[in-house]
């Protein structure tokens, strides 16, 4: 975006700031804040998908241990995530899998932190009803915010696939995934 330091006249020249806004005339005015650097494309996912404003990366993992930034500073884990907001579901038993949804700004490709959004988790397998995902937000112990997700720990029980929709600023983004 910058441009390079030959191609300006000289630092006495210019005077006047110049603002450049990259991509102010797409973001909705309530827009999360976001940070600037990150990338939906750190992660491969197990599923993605567009809406008209955001990429959403769906992953889904092993349970993952979790520590709150105090822990983090006083013991150094190099594995794991660190909490951000929300809190962790107690679920346990066979089947148990961390979701996590990556959403980034289509148009910047920054990733979107301090949102709101809603994950629902449907079997369509056996049928059952969609249900709500609490939302925690969090990030590897050891990463950037490039890494910084909304997610929980829930039940995907082996052989059933999921609809996973996940829900921001009244956009939609539908998701699939087979646990094998
Ligand atoms: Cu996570």
């Amino acid at each position: 975006m910058w441009r390079a330091r030959g191609a300006l006249p000289s630092v006495a020249a210019i005077t006047g700031a110049i603002t450049v806004v990259a991509c102010g005339g797409s973001s909705p005015s309530a827009s999360p804040t976001s940070t600037p650097g990150g990338s939906c494309q750190g992660s491969s996912g197990v599923a993605s998908t567009t809406t008209a404003s955001y990429v959403v990366v769906l992953d889904v993992g092993p349970p993952e241990v979790m520590y709150s930034q105090d822990q983090v500073n006083s013991q150094h884990p190099t594995t794991g995530e660190v909490m951000l907001g929300g809190a962790m579901t107690d679920v346990s038993g066979a089947g148990v899998q961390h979701l996590e949804a990556h959403i980034c700004n289509k148009s910047s490709g920054s990733v979107v932190t301090g949102a709101s959004p809603t994950i629902t988790v449907q079997d369509t397998t056996a049928g059952t009803p969609s249900q709500d995902l609490p939302v925690a937000e969090m990030q590897g112990v050891t990463a950037s915010t490039s890494d910084y997700h909304y997610g929980n720990n829930t039940v995907l029980r082996s052989g059933h696939t999921f609809a996973i929709t996940v829900k921001l600023n009244g956009e939609t983004a539908n998701l699939s995934y087979h646990a094998s």
